[in-house]
């Protein structure tokens, strides 16, 4: 089969909720991907940061070989040997007392909503259905119903409602928005450390410190949506790190498997996660053996083989030569670590016509907001491969 035939298929029988470029792949390894045609990329989206380790890291894959021959699925009716070990190390590499495990990164702010109203109820005696949760403009947490009713992106949220209540929405990197919008009833302020979708915004330094401060202050959650920002990607294993902070409650997915299964966890101080008895939250497949497994290398290879520290270096390295290349049409280039965002003006007349060339050249990315391209290549890219796609931006951008 060629290009166009899975094209055809997609096209026919799939719902038309995306529009991809117009690329079919079919093999990957580390920073690289095939096309059906036998053409080579180098990936810099990395599944939205859901493979940070690199394409089919060999001893993720490893394990996820061994643990398929052993045991897949439980249910949490019944323990599996491998969740314990999950949540110990889990707990120890991320300083948290508990851990609650999900699938996907929607899963897992929808978990972290009933737990904080939960505790709003129980321990802070907020009066019940009167429970407050503070978000910020331009988030971006999922496709649910209570998320999409929240979201400020009207794509997202026209023709889905009626819309769960209890959200309040602030500005972004506003501490005193925050202070403002508290009341007794808020039990909880949600945020992103970056915020992805909305073009790699990065809030000034000492926000995230005020946050806490703020929420620390008035009995309030702090809970970091670390869905795409966390495990390495901006250069520490969670971004709060850059704020010298601990979030009340921490939200991971994506990376968390290395982007072979859908595994997400929320990370929690006791207080918190005790609030939940048993049968008021769960999931079928939340905390099974496969991802329990599958997610403990993923960790161990982040840590072991220097992945972190690699994004900070590379990271640094890559945005350096992105500014050294721009010419008057380029806005902005900001990022943290492999997080990055390359702005251009409304005039450039948007950034797909550059993700297209990008492609043709052998780059993978993809546009966010019009005008904004996003790099997020795999944690484990080299030094040469940085340059070469410096070289291949240049040219294909910036025709140099
Ligand atoms: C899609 C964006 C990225 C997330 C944060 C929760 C979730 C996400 C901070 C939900 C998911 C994804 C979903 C994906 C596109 C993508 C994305 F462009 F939409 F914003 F990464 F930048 N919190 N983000 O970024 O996690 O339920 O998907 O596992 O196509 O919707 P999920």
């Amino acid at each position: 089969m060629k290009h166009q035939d899975y094209k055809a298929m997609e096209e026919k029988f799939g719902a038309h909720n995306y529009k991809p470029m117009e690329v079919v792949l079919k093999r990957g390894q580390g920073v690289w991907v095939w096309d059906v045609d036998d053409r080579k990329y180098l990936d810099c989206l990395s599944a939205y940061s859901a493979v940070n380790q690199g394409h089919c890291h060999p001893a993720i894959m490893q394990t996820m070989i061994e643990q398929a021959h052993n045991l897949t699925l439980t249910s949490r009716a019944f323990r599996n040997d491998q969740l314990g070990l999950f949540y110990s190390e889990l707990c120890a590499m991320t300083n948290s007392h508990k851990v609650l495990p999900m699938n996907s990164g929607a899963e897992a702010v929808e978990t972290v909503i009933k737990t904080v109203r939960k505790w709003g109820y129980t321990v802070k005696g907020v009066p019940e259905g009167e429970a407050e949760i503070i978000v910020c403009a331009d988030n971006f947490h999922g496709r649910t119903i209570t998320i999409v009713g929240f979201s400020t992106d009207e794509n997202s949220r026209k023709g889905f409602g009626p819309f769960t209540p209890g959200f309040k929405i602030i500005p972004f990197n506003d501490a005193n928005a925050l202070a403002d919008a508290i009341t007794p009833n808020t039990v909880g302020f949600l945020v992103e450390p970056i915020q992805g979708e909305a073009g790699v915004i990065v809030p000034d330094d000492g926000y995230l410190r005020e946050a806490k401060r703020i929420c620390g202050e008035n009995n309030v959650v702090l809970i970091l949506d670390e869905i795409q920002t966390g495990l390495g990607r901006t250069g520490k294993l969670l971004a709060e790190e850059h704020d010298g902070i601990e979030a009340d409650l921490t939200l991971i997915g994506k990376a968390l498997s290395g982007g072979f299964y859908p595994v997400s966890a929320v990370l929690s101080n006791s207080e918190v996660m005790d609030v939940l008895q048993p049968g008021e939250h769960g999931s079928t497949f939340g905390g099974n053996p496969l991802a329990c497994a599958v997610s403990r290398t993923a960790l161990k290879v982040l840590q072991e083989e220097g992945m972190i520290e690699n994004a900070a270096e590379m990271g640094a390295y890559f945005v350096d030569g992105l500014r050294s290349m721009a010419d008057n049409r380029v806005a902005d280039i900001r990022g943290r670590g492999l997080l990055i965002g390359m702005e251009f003006i409304p005039e450039a007349g948007g950034a797909r016509q550059y993700c297209e060339k990008l492609m043709g050249a052998g780059i993978l990315c993809k546009e966010t907001h019009d005008n904004i391209i996003r790099f997020a290549p795999p944690l484990v890219i080299s030094r040469d491969d940085v340059d070469w796609a410096l070289e291949t931006i240049k040219k294909a951008i910036f025709n140099i």
